[in-house]
């Protein structure tokens, strides 16, 4: 898929966008209402705005799209000196799942964003939130977390969203995502309903976007 304009055709309201509009729409759309997001206006912050908000413009008007692939979940959009992966559905069936094809290199900078709800099982309304998860046991389980190289373990993604994140110099390696649960069995997107206390009423299933700034 990579330089394929053909996925620029989509328009929204149309019954199919494209995969990249879809991603832009939503992406801005969140920076203004999704209550998950913290924002800081340092520098570092600013640059990886821009450089989001340059790489979506070039999307959107369609004039260039240096490289986009995507996969079953997964998405990105490449550009030099700047990544965005995009993963819609996280696993939240096991304690920990790696995503090989999203590599970081040591000295490399990284922002995290995440939202959204999953199915937890159980009886009633069972649905929450990925990152914020209210109600029963709240305080113990249903986090999303992740893994970048140089954690010492997986962290609840709350924790590292608005604050950027740099790998070590001397760490490299892949993506981690996971989630806390005591039966990972009944886990997954199905059922959709309001959530426990209704913080699910009209979320999206559970998504992260990982902006990873390249080093020259
Ligand atoms: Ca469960």
């Amino acid at each position: 898929m990579v330089g394929d304009m053909s996925m620029l055709n989509g328009k929204p309201g149309t019954a199919a966008p494209a995969p990249g509009l879809i991603w832009a729409e939503t992406g801005f759309a969140r920076e203004h209402r999704n209550g998950d997001e913290r924002r800081e206006g340092g520098p570092a912050q600013m640059r990886i705005r821009i450089a989001v908000a340059a790489s979506l413009f070039l999307l959107v008007v369609g004039i260039s799209v240096p490289g986009e692939t995507e996969t079953v979940g997964r998405s990105k959009i490449s550009t030099p000196g700047l990544e965005i992966w995009r993963i819609v559905e996280p696993e939240v069936r096991g304690r920990v799942k790696a995503y090989d094809e999203i590599q970081f290199k040591g000295g490399e900078r990284v922002e995290i964003r995440a939202g959204g709800c999953v199915q937890t099982g159980g009886k009633g309304l069972t649905w929450k939130r990925y990152v914020d998860p209210q109600g029963p046991n709240s305080d113990r389980l249903y986090h999303g977390l992740i893994r970048l190289p140089g954690m010492d373990g997986l962290r609840r993604i709350r924790e590292v969203i608005g604050t950027p994140q740099e790998i070590p110099r001397d760490r490299s390696g892949r993506l981690e995502l996971g989630y806390e649960d005591d039966d990972y069995s009944d886990n997954g997107y199905w059922g959709k309903d309001d959530g426990t206390g209704g913080q699910c009423r009209g979320v999206e299933n559970a998504w992260v976007e990982i902006v990873i700034i390249r080093q020259k």
